[in-house]
């Protein structure tokens, strides 16, 4: 056993603060790796971070944009530099490849430097009035203090593109990781208190979602509340949130459709599936689920996708030859198994994969399951997996692939692979999703550009990009005569 002795501390108002209680954190990978101990908070923590929060607010949101370009770029690099070490105890923590661990780890430094230059770049609008003499600008300003609640996906990346925004424009934060991967939490938080965040300005509770995420979601003072995590959890989020008159940004997940038409590449075709599907464990809400294959290409995409998993290893999350880490932890391995009986129940053809696999190490291995002969009314395409588990449904013609494409509650991602420039933009203009990858995975977004769905997947604006200020800050009307 591996790990230290001592509980990991909450942070509020700039110092360390212990907890009563604290949650093993343990790799999936192997549940003899136990990472640490991390303070499990509670309502009354809750209360003190959102007074710290409250307490900061008039001086943080007061300062100039250098002081917050500073320290947030600062923190961008110190990330950047810790790739490696950072990437490793994420790997450890949440069960993703290492080079997905590495590769999420640049991708939240990267955030944070674009996000220093943000707060840079925050122009308004003078415009003449409608009546003489008379002078209008529109500008904008932090909203207040923001509730950060997030999932065990991501462990940086999430709250990176969240707090990153949030603090670029001036608010402050009480931030809640996923009880599941609390490391890198910890180690982003102190990260920037060492670039030089005032105390107060962000504050980490961390702790179970029904004692501190709901805390933070019901507090009056508590002006924003920045979620991502499940459908469930998010509607009732929303519910609490917007029903206090808060303003409120969720991102809850798809069962996003990758379109492959008879003219695709097969190669490309197979890859996107493979990566979009499978890697990262299909623990992305961006995963492709229901993968709509025309009649002509459909037996040559199955036969070569069945090919390609085959050769994909399932592993340790920090063996160099592991292609897709463990499963989180053993509540979502258990339902992973559900829904692959399930689609067998169902009338789904298991065409490869499903298996519980051994390896040295006591993890949760699972061999990513392709399902053949389902169609889209089936619960395992309507409902969210999160998990590696991916069917298809074949169709007859384009129409038909668009038709099932887009019969879903959510709307998150949307994908196809063709070759026909007609077909390609017809999709991109009809698929209903808050982004659509043409010859692309529908997992792997940029950082500087909108995150976001429709329908069932997302609530409020936007995430991520210059689009970010629309959550985190409020527009001002002055008139001046
Ligand atoms: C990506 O696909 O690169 O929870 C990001 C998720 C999303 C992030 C996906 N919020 O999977």
């Amino acid at each position: 056993m591996t790990g230290s002795l001592s509980i990991r501390p909450n942070f509020i108002g700039g110092v360390r603060v212990a907890a009563t209680g604290g949650t093993r954190n343990i790799s999936p990978s192997d549940l003899s790796d136990v990472i640490g101990t991390y303070a499990e908070g509670d309502a009354a923590q809750v209360e003190a971070a959102v007074t710290a929060a409250r307490a900061a607010f008039p001086t943080w949101s007061l300062s100039t944009p250098q002081q917050r370009f500073n320290i947030l770029d600062k923190a961008g690099n110190e990330i950047l530099a810790r790739e490696e070490e950072l990437g490793r105890l994420l790997s450890r923590e949440e069960g993703k490849t290492l080079p997905e661990g590495r590769g999420e780890v640049a991708r939240a430094g990267m955030i944070f430097k674009y996000m220093a230059g943000e707060a840079l770049r925050n122009p308004g609008d003078v415009l003449p009035s409608v009546r003489p003499g008379i002078k209008v600008e529109v500008t904008r300003e932090p909203v207040g203090v923001i509730g950060i609640v997030t999932p065990w996906n991501f462990p940086i990346a999430i709250p990176a593109w969240k707090i990153a925004p949030a603090l670029a424009y001036g608010n402050t934060v009480v931030f809640k990781p996923a009880e599941l991967v609390p490391a890198s939490a910890w180690e982003l938080v102190d990260i920037l208190h060492r670039a030089g965040l005032p105390g107060g300005v962000l504050n980490l509770v961390m702790g179970a979602g029904r004692i501190v995420g709901q805390a933070i979601l019901d507090h009056r003072d508590v002006d924003a509340v920045s979620f991502t995590g499940s459908v469930a959890v998010g509607r009732s989020a929303i519910a609490t949130v917007a029903g206090r008159g808060a303003k409120m940004q969720a991102e809850m997940g798809g069962k996003n459709p990758f379109v492959v038409l008879d003219d695709a590449d097969l190669e490309v075709a197979v890859e996107a599936v493979v990566n979009g599907s499978f890697y990262s464990t299909g623990q992305r809400c961006t995963a492709s689920s229901r993968i709509i294959v025309t009649e002509n290409i459909h037996d040559r995409f199955v036969a070569a996708a069945k090919a390609r998993l085959a050769h994909v290893r399932v592993g340790h999350a920090l063996n160099a030859d592991t292609d897709i880490g463990p499963v989180v932890d053993r509540r979502q391995f258990e339902q992973d198994l559900r829904y692959i009986e399930l689609a067998r129940a169902e009338g789904g053809i298991l065409e490869t994969g499903g298996e519980v696999i051994e390896r040295d190490t006591d993890g949760f291995f699972l061999q990513p399951a392709l399902f053949s002969g389902t169609d889209n009314s089936m619960r395992i395409n309507r409902e969210e997996v999160f998990g590696p588990i991916a069917s298809v449904i074949r169709v007859k013609d384009y129409e038909e692939a668009l038709a099932v494409a887009v019969d879903t509650d959510f709307g998150l991602s949307s994908g196809i692979a063709t070759t026909s420039l007609k077909h390609a933009e017809h999709f991109k203009r009809h698929a209903r999703a808050g982004m659509v990858m043409v010859n692309v995975p529908t997992a792997g977004v940029d950082y500087h550009v909108p995150f976001g769905g429709i329908r069932g997947s997302s609530y409020g604006p936007r995430e991520q990009g210059a689009y970010a200020r629309e959550f985190y800050t409020n527009v001002k009307t002055a008139y001046t005569a």
